[in-house]
């Protein structure tokens, strides 16, 4: 179940398709219910779904006639420090992301860098514990194909993503596992809606975890580091609303 292939793919694909799914889901075929339900067809969308809900799974991507006309913008509409507002002045020209902390190969990419690698674009659903969403279009390279560049230490478990908007003095920050981290469809944003990426969306760069609620999607994104715990980071809890209102770390939808 990995490659960048989308849900609506994998569902039509039918019966030739289950062949490839079975091998990945031994224990639920070696169960004696399990069989039988996998070897029904008529329960095969069932097989399918259950499939689909692991964690690797891709979250659901959209047609383009399906996204949002409005995509409201929430949380900072714009960091508005005197050196986020020095890299605004300068189109984000000298702006450089730092890759970090338990990696063999720290990581200094310049803009230009960022947006000449290989990119992916997904049209998916934003989901705000707020309770409103919106469907946009994100493009931007993997985070997994950067954190391959950079080498992650096999002693490192999160990711921690720390921005350019300050909360009472302290960077809005947010941390995603392994998992998440190498997820096909999770990016580093720097277009969207196929256009730049706006202040008030994050520029230059946002996190897309699409598998997760809107508030660990990151935008300002600045520096990314590989940790082994969150402990001794902002508060403790992975992310600027887990420590300041306990919202849960692992937000998956
Ligand atoms: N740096 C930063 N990232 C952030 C936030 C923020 O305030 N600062 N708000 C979060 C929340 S709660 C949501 S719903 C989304 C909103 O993204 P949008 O402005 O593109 O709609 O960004 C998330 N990422
Ligand atoms: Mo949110």
């Amino acid at each position: 179940m990995s490659g960048i292939i989308t849900r609506r793919a994998l569902l039509t694909t039918g019966a030739l398709g289950a062949g490839a799914l079975l091998s990945g889901c031994e224990k639920f075929v070696a169960n004696p219910l399990g069989r039988e339900l996998v070897f029904s067809g008529e329960t095969l969308n069932y097989r399918l779904a259950r499939a689909l809900t692991h964690r690797d799974a891709l979250a659901k991507e959209y047609r383009p006639d399906q996204m949002s006309p409005i995509f409201r913008v929430n949380g900072t509409r714009n960091p508005n420090t005197p050196t986020y507002n020095a890299m605004v002045a300068e189109k984000f020209a000298n702006w450089r992301l730092k890759v970090g902390g338990l990696v063999n190969r720290p990581l200094d990419i310049s803009y230009q860098q960022l947006l000449a690698m290989p990119a992916r674009t997904q049209i998916t659903r934003h989901d705000c514990v707020e309770g409103w969403s919106a469907i946009g279009k994100w493009h931007g390279p993997m985070l997994g194909t950067i954190l391959k560049a950079a080498d992650v230490r096999s002693t490192a478990r999160y990711i921690v993503f720390t921005c350019a908007d300050l909360y009472s003095g302290h960077n809005y920050y947010e941390s995603i596992d392994l998992v998440d981290a190498f997820h096909p469809q999770t990016i580093l944003a720097w277009a969207m809606n196929d256009a730049m990426l706006s202040v008030g969306h994050g520029a230059p760069i946002r996190l897309r975890v699409e598998r997760q609620l809107g508030y660990k999607n990151a935008k300002y994104v600045m520096q990314i580091d590989a940790v082994a715990s969150l402990a001794g980071i902002g508060k403790g809890k992975g992310g600027y609303w887990e420590d300041a209102i306990d919202y849960d770390w692992y937000a998956g939808i």
